[in-house]
This record gives structure tokens, C-alpha cells and sequence, in this order.
């Protein structure tokens, strides 16, 4: 199927008709438009040429009705555009709570994909069809971008930070992954394919007995990095460590010392491995030494899928607690200032 030419690319997501008919509608619209004008100035340049005597014509102020109609028609069509436009576009930004998360780093010339349950690929990535599949993007070294034309989405992969995207792939195929952005010489050889396959195809070849099988999850491989790396040593279980413990850090609100306060996402963790001193936690020491450059992008992917696996055991452990601080903070918020020194310097020495 890839071999064959053919004009438009396959449909092979859930979003594939939307975009496709939203595109068919304003190519409609460019068409009927562009005829229009172009048969106007055709009829107009005979009828009304120069003749050999002119006669005069009267001039006239200008049709109001006329004038309503050809802004109010044009400004109503361009107003579906946008409004179909905007909420397709929300549509594709917003990934569903339940999808399943894969990670692909860029770099010249390549894509590397890793699946949590530790699959690694290179220049292919394989999705379960039925399932929303949100894609964590960065890169190494320049821009690049993940397309799937027949999927119908696109998304940069920005060095130094995480991009997201998701899809749900409906057809089980092999269909093309592209870098669409231009990245150096070898731009065009950076290019892949997505295996969209059945649910227990999928989970066959995740955990497949070939030689390319993980013997580790990202999360596993993540911890015995954390261990070789000597995090370990300042971040232990509970807050007895130099480093905050990291157990129900993720999805939490933390409180950096300059009395701002930050959701600990994937991107929060990330610059917290590479550029410890950007944002110090409150009630604690930059002393965290910068790991850029000590480990690259798919192992802060591994590191991070660690951290995110560290949930409380139970919920009133040793931990930070579960991912319900915020109202916590919102509360300590209504009751002033001084409660929320307090409440984090608990934090700090417990
Ligand atoms: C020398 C001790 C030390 C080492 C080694 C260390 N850290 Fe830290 N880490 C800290 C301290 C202290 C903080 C809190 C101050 C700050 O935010 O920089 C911290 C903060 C963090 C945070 C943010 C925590 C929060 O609650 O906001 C993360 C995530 C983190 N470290 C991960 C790691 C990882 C992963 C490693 C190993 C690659 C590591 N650290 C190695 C001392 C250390
Ligand atoms: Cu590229």
C-alpha cells in the first residue's frame, strides 16, 4: 500500500474524517471563490470595456445592501472556519486521561521510541488500534517533528522540552512516520513507519520473546539509573535524605523557594535532573549537582518514569502524600501567608 501512489493519504485515525472534511470544506470554499472573482473579472472586462464613445454614466454612492451581503456572507464562512478550525485543534491538543503513553526522542537522523513496558524501536513505532496512544516528544539536538499523514497529526520535537500529541489509530496497517521539519542534510532519510496493530497483537509484541524483547519497563530501567547515578543517596524514602523524597512527587504542587509554586510534571522533573539549580526546592539546599550531559534524553525518560511509578504505599506514609495537595495548598491559601511557611517547613524536616 505504501508503494502506490496515490493523492491523499490513507485514513487511519479516529480524527483522520474531521480533518479531511473541514479540509474539503475550505478547499470548497477557496474553489467557489476563486471562481467566482475570476468569472466577474472575465464578464466584467467585456462588458464593461472601453468603447469608442463613451457614454457617461451616472455615478452612484454605493448599494448598502449590496455591501452587507459580501462582508456578512465572507465574515460568516470565515467565522465556521475558525470555530470548526478551533475545536478540531482543541480536539487534537487534549489527550484523554486513559491514553497510553509512549515516548520518542529526535536526533539526527532518527526517531528512538520507547513504550513503557521497556520496547524500544528505532524509526517505527507500533500503537494498538481502539486505544488513544499520547506521544511525549523532545529531541537532542534541532527541531524535528512526528508526522503521520495518516493519521492525520504533526508535532514538533523541541530540544529541552516535552511536546505532546495523541491520536487513535482504526486501521491496522503500516502506514508512513516522517520528520517534517528540516533538520540538516540527512532530513529526508529521517523517515519510519507506524504499525497500527489488533489490542493482543500489541501486547504480544510489547512483551515478545525475540531478541529485541525488553528484559526491563522504562520505570525499571529508570530505577537502576537512579542507583547508578547515586540519587539514591541524597533522595531515600521518606525526607530522611539530603533531597526531598521523591515518593508522590509526580502530579503534586511543590513549593520552590522563591515562594512560587510548581505542578511536578514530566517537564518540572526533567529540569530538575538537568538544571537542579533553576528551581530549588523550598526548605532545601541547591546542593543537587546538574546531570546534563551525564545522562541523555531517553534516560531522563526512564529516570522520570521511575519517579512517577513512586506512589505511596499507604496514604498516610512517609510520603509527600497522594496527588491531592492542591486543595490542601488552597486551603493554607485562604488562611494566610504564615500557614504556608509552616506547612512546608513540616515538609521540609519530616
Ligand atoms: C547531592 C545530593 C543529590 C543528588 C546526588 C541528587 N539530588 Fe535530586 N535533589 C537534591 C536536593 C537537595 C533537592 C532539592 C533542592 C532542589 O530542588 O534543587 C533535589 C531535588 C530533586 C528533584 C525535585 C524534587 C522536588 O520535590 O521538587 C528531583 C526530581 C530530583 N532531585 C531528582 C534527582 C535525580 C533523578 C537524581 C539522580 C540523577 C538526583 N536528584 C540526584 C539533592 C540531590
Ligand atoms: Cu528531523
Amino acid at each position: 500500500m505504501i508503494s502506490s501512489f496515490r493523492l491523499f493519504p490513507e485514513s487511519a485515525s479516529t480524527i483522520a474524517a474531521s480533518v479531511d472534511q473541514l479540509y474539503w470544506f475550505i478547499a470548497a470554499v477557496s474553489v467557489f471563490f476563486t471562481v467566482l472573482v475570476a468569472t466577474l473579472i472575465i464578464v466584467f472586462s467585456i462588458r464593461y470595456r472601453r468603447r469608442k464613445a463613451p457614454r457617461e454614466r451616472p455615478g452612484h454612492e454605493g448599494v448598502l445592501g449590496l455591501e452587507l451581503t459580501w462582508t456578512i456572507i465572507p465574515f460568516a464562512i470565515s467565522m465556521v472556519m475558525f470555530v470548526w478550525g478551533a475545536n478540531l485543534f482543541i480536539t487534537l491538543r487534549e489527550p484523554p486521561p486513559d491514553a497510553l503513553q509512549v515516548f520518542a526522542v529526535g536526533k539526527r537522523w532518527m526517531w528512538k521510541v520507547q513504550h513503557l513496558e521497556g520496547r524500544r524501536e528505532i524509526n517505527e513505532l507500533h500503537v494498538p488500534i481502539g486505544t488513544p496512544v499520547k506521544m511525549t516528544l523532545t529531541s537532542e539536538d534541532v527541531i524535528h517533528s512526528f508526522y503521520i499523514p495518516a493519521f492525520r497529526v504533526k508535532q514538533d520535537a523541541v530540544p529541552g522540552r516535552y511536546t505532546e500529541f495523541w491520536f487513535e489509530a482504526n486501521k491496522p496497517g503500516r502506514y508512513h512516520l516522517f520528520c517534517s521539519e528540516f533538520c540538516g542534510s540527512q532530513h529526508a532519510r529521517m523517515i519510519g513507519s507506524v504499525v497500527a496493530m489488533e489490542p493482543a497483537e500489541y501486547q504480544a509484541w510489547l512483551s515478545g520473546t525475540d531478541p529485541g524483547a525488553p528484559v526491563q519497563t522504562m520505570a525499571e530501567a529508570g530505577e537502576e539509573l537512579f542507583a547508578e547515578l547515586g540519587c539514591a543517596s541524597c533522595h531515600q524514602d521518606g525526607d530522611s535524605g539530603r533531597g526531598p523524597t521523591l515518593v508522590g512527587l509526580s502530579g503534586s504542587v511543590v513549593e520552590m523557594s522563591d515562594g512560587s509554586r510548581v505542578l511536578a510534571d514530566a517537564a518540572y522533573l526533567r529540569e530538575s535532573i538537568l538544571r537542579p539549580q533553576a528551581r530549588v526546592r523550598a526548605g532545601y539546599q541547591g546542593i543537587m549537582p546538574s546531570f546534563q550531559g551525564l545522562v541523555a534524553e531517553d534516560q531522563v525518560l526512564e529516570l522520570i518514569a521511575y519517579i512517577e511509578s513512586l506512589t505511596p504505599a499507604e496514604p498516610d506514609g512517609g510520603g509527600r502524600g497522594d496527588p491531592g495537595p492542591l486543595p490542601d495548598l488552597v486551603d493554607v491559601d485562604a488562611t494566610g501567608n504564615e500557614s504556608v511557611a509552616s506547612a512546608d517547613e513540616q515538609e521540609g524536616e519530616t
